[in-house]
């Protein structure tokens, strides 16, 4: 008992008063504190770079407060907590989210203006962290902010990258990646942890042995050992006192060091040895929808959960008097796709080589505490190990799975009887010449729920990837082992950051920001449909959008638009063959086409266009690269043409990231999101177009079926086949029995003749293959796999709708409200509701407000 504590306490809040304040002039000391004492640099005369470093450490500062007392809370209260593990983490610039979430943006304007500093300008100086790929890395950043806001007890963990996602450059046309060094100018964001660190084990062999109850235990020795050190990413919730954690390792090197080799003099060899370490988080691979099977690759899984699993199960047992019983009720798991999935069998191995617990328990616990989240049904992303390579990197991983298998099929025997095939199917073993470990099929088994990521995905993940567990889980008792769970995204970064016209234009409209936290709220605004006010409200704010984005496009590819009379028409996303850019490339031709052939008089009726795509290739996949390449002379040829460039451009807009998205999505009257039917687990940014007053053009695929049933099918230009009629078509295709439509055949015949090689022979022979491979439907062999030319003229048709409505301007800007009213449910708020209610299983846990009275 400390009779002072009141005192101290008392003194505390004082000095907290003083620095963390939330008034201007506390904002500006905490700001030129850290110029002097953090950069060293004078408070006299600071560059606009170093106030970015010292305004964001002051930001920095605010959080750590608030994070310190959120860990507490959560301690104190002994909450459920949930962790979810990721390889990718796609979180977009920091500090005006942090601002908009602490609610001080308006008061670190004035401080910064008051000091000669613009904010905005400020925010411009943050290296963009792209430690993901795409789509589910994304996902990941929009759920924490999701987590946090909802005051669930949630930590997401992954690995801090040296590198992130390599930046593009386009280069003659062409892709040309370079290295994405984010940490060069150190990152004032993380919080250093070097008294977190845990050992993680590659490689060596496994004893076994008995103890002293005479059972028999297993010992993993030898091999190498290397440190995972933590970063802690404060995560701050949007109204509320909340803030979570993003905690990613580091590789470093061991702590023992080999002094027999000291001795023998070969120090500069054990100390390069040791550097070696890092390499293992030094780079996030650039696949996306892809497996590749590196070894690099795997170590990297198994690092980053193996310091995982350990952290959490130290916060478990932290509080006296634990019993391993409590450990689902206390303690879930997310498994971002398979990726975390060695999780799995970590768990196990912690459970029962460490802590002494027996199989049977152990499993029982590990089955509870796990749920997986699938993000793709294409064959060639799902993650198979060779058995081999896991033997040698994890002995003792190989010989959990071994039992997990074994016990978990003679279960299904049990049921089942022999059952040869689908026995077969459901092993995590797949058989053959080199044995291969299937990780989704031990994320299934070892998880408690298994979600798809929209409605029609969850569908085919039962029906196509999974049927067998889905009918023996069922006979079973546990029919709703799998479920749907569709996507959302934050519109605190998606709408308030990123389209601040549009976010002032629904909270005037709808009498208040609470939108922000009730996005269903947005329906509202449908009562003043007819308000000619708001529609010219509507039409200003995406004609301020447009120009911000004609300015981007001419500062970065030289190319003018006319933002006054254009269709801003836009396909930004991972270039990849199932999601058919090629498709949107081959209408663009045809559009040329027919404006080259129309009068001067009749051109003038059409509506004019700019085309405009985006997005990165992984650097092996050479078909994606040679799209963008085809992008890139098709947008030479076009804006070139005096006859027709007025009326149709193409662009190429060079590294699509986070922050370039949040500039590009607001500009959009239309946007492309055109997959094949199946082959698109949800999409995410289709959900932001509309929420910022974009159409979609797009395919009845993912969360596009979903919307469609939210906004309306008269706000969405669909097309193409069904996912039911997909594969008869493939078939008919392979039969040769595949009418190519005229318009199609006169742009492939284009494309063949060199119109677009302009001159470049290696071009020319990549393009040339890119059609052959489609058109060769003939023999049994199918190459038009993604059934382009079946949707084409239901494509073509779909556009002339989307022109035609254009045209009636007061229709348009009608459907647009409309449609974006209609997206309440595409919040990551509900997503993560969903999760917390029917796979986590977490109750709120809101800190209350800070009491700074003197006490
Ligand atoms: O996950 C995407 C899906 O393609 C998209 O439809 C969905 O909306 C989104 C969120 O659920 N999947 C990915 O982005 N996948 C990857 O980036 C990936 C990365 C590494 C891999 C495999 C896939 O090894």
């Amino acid at each position: 008992f400390d009779p002072n504590a009141d005192a101290k306490r008392n003194k505390i809040w004082q000095l907290m008063e003083y620095y963390l304040g939330p008034d201007v002039g506390s904002i500006q000391r905490g700001i030129v504190n850290h110029v002097e004492y953090t950069l060293a640099a004078t408070r006299f005369s600071f560059a606009t770079e170093e106030c970015y470093r010292a305004t964001a450490f002051s930001i920095r500062d605010r959080l750590i407060e608030t994070f310190n007392d959120t860990n507490e809370f959560f301690t104190a209260k002994d909450v459920k907590r949930c962790y979810y593990l990721s390889l990718e983490f796609l979180l977009g610039r920091a500090m005006q989210n942090a601002l908009v979430n602490l609610d001080i943006e308006p008061n670190y304007k004035k401080a910064l203006a008051d000091i000669g500093y613009n904010l905005e300008e400020l925010y411009e100086h943050e290296h963009d962290p792209a430690l993901g790929n795409g789509g589910l890395g994304r996902l990941a950043a929009c759920f924490l902010d999701s987590m946090a806001t909802l005051n669930y007890a949630v930590w997401g963990y992954g690995i801090r990258y040296t590198y992130g996602i390599f930046e593009q450059k386009i280069v003659e046309g062409r892709q040309v990646e370079h290295p994405d060094y984010w940490l060069v100018t150190a990152n004032p964001w993380e919080i250093e942890r070097p008294d977190v660190t845990y050992a993680v084990r590659f490689y060596g062999h496994v004893d076994t042995y008995k103890d002293d109850k005479g059972r028999e235990r297993h010992r993993w020795t030898g091999g190498e050992i290397v440190q995972a050190m933590a970063y802690d990413n404060p995560i701050p919730g949007f109204d509320t006192y909340n803030t979570i954690n993003l905690r990613l390792w580091k590789a470093c090197p061991g702590k023992e060091f080999d002094f027999h080799a000291f001795n023998r003099g070969q120090f500069l060899d054990a100390v390069k040895e040791r550097q070696r370490a890092e390499y293992i988080s030094a780079v996030l691979y650039p696949n996306d929808n892809t497996w590749e099977g590196k070894e690099l690759r795997l170590k990297q899984q198994y690092f980053f959960v193996c310091a995982t699993i350990q952290d959490c199960l130290r916060r478990f047992k932290k509080k006296e008097g634990r019993s391993w019983d409590e450990l689902p009720s206390k303690v879930c798991f997310q498994l971002n796709d398979t990726h975390p999935t060695i999780a799995i069998p970590e768990m196990m191995r912690l459970l029962i080589d460490i802590e002494g617990l027996d199989w049977d328990k152990a499993w029982d616990l590990t089955r509870q505490c796990f749920n997986y989240t699938n993000h793709t049904v294409l064959p060639e992303a799902l993650e198979k190990w060779p058995a081999h390579l896991i033997e040698k990197l994890l002995p003792r991983h190989l010989l959990l799975i071994n039992d997990i298998n074994y016990k978990f099929l003679c279960e299904v025997r049990e049921s089942w009887g022999d059952v040869g095939e689908k026995l077969s199917k459901m092993s995590i073993y797949q058989e053959g010449y080199e044995k291969m470990i299937r990780m989704a099929n031990m994320a299934v088994i070892g998880s408690n729920k298994v979600n798809g990521v929209a409605a029609i995905h969850s569908e085919l993940v039962k029906k196509d990837l999974f049927p067998e567990f889905v009918d023996y889980y069922k006979a079973k008792g546990q029919p709703d082992k799998f479920v749907n769970v569709t996507n959302g995204v934050t519109p605190r970064r998606w709408i308030h950051c990123a389209n601040r016209g549009l976010s002032n234009l629904f909270s005037e409209w709808l009498g208040s920001d609470s939108w922000l936290k009730e996005l269903t709220m947005l329906q509202g605004l449908v009562n003043h449909l007819d308000s000619t006010e708001l529609q010219k409200q509507w039409a200003d704010v995406k004609k301020q959008n447009k120009v911000k984005l004609t300015k981007w496009i001419k500062l970065n590819c030289d190319i003018d638009l006319d933002p006054e009379n254009m269709l801003f028409d836009i396909q930004v996303k991972r270039i990849h063959e199932y999601k058919r850019q090629l498709i949107n490339c081959f209408y663009i031709i045809h559009r040329y086409f027919k404006l080259k052939k129309m009068s001067p008089g009749d051109r003038d009726k059409q509506v004019k266009r700019a085309c405009l795509i985006g997005g990165k290739a992984a650097p092996g996949y050479a078909v994606a690269k040679t799209i963008i390449k085809l992008c890139n002379n098709i947008g030479l040829v076009l804006n070139n043409d005096p006859d027709t460039s007025k009326y149709l451009k193409c662009v190429f807009m060079p590294n699509y990231n986070v922050s370039n998205a949040q500039t590009i999505i607001p500009a959009s009257d239309i946007s492309q999101h055109i997959s094949t039917a199946g082959t698109e687990a949800s999409g995410t940014s289709n959900m932001k177009f509309v929420m910022n007053g974009g159409l979609i053009v797009g395919t009845m695929d993912g969360a596009n079926v979903e919307i469609r049933e939210e906004c309306g099918e008269d706000t969405m230009f669909i097309f193409g086949a069904l996912e039911p009629e997909v594969a008869g078509i493939r078939e008919k295709a392979k039969n040769g029995n595949y009418p190519i439509s005229a318009e199609l055949r006169e742009v492939m015949d284009a494309i063949v003749s060199g119109k677009f090689s302009l001159g470049d022979g290696e071009a020319h022979s990549e393009f040339v293959g890119l059609i052959e491979k489609i058109r060769n439907n003939g023999g049994g062999y199918n190459g038009d796999f993604y059934i382009l030319c079946h949707d084409f003229p239901s494509y073509c048709k779909a556009n002339e709708q989307v022109d035609a409505l254009y045209k009636d301007q007061t229709n348009w800007i009608k459907t647009s409200i409309k449609a974006a009213a209609s997206m309440g449910k595409f919040t990551t708020d509900r997503s993560i509701k969903e999760y917390g209610q029917i796979i986590w299983k977490l109750e709120d846990a809101e800190r209350p407000a800070p009491d700074q009275s003197p006490m």
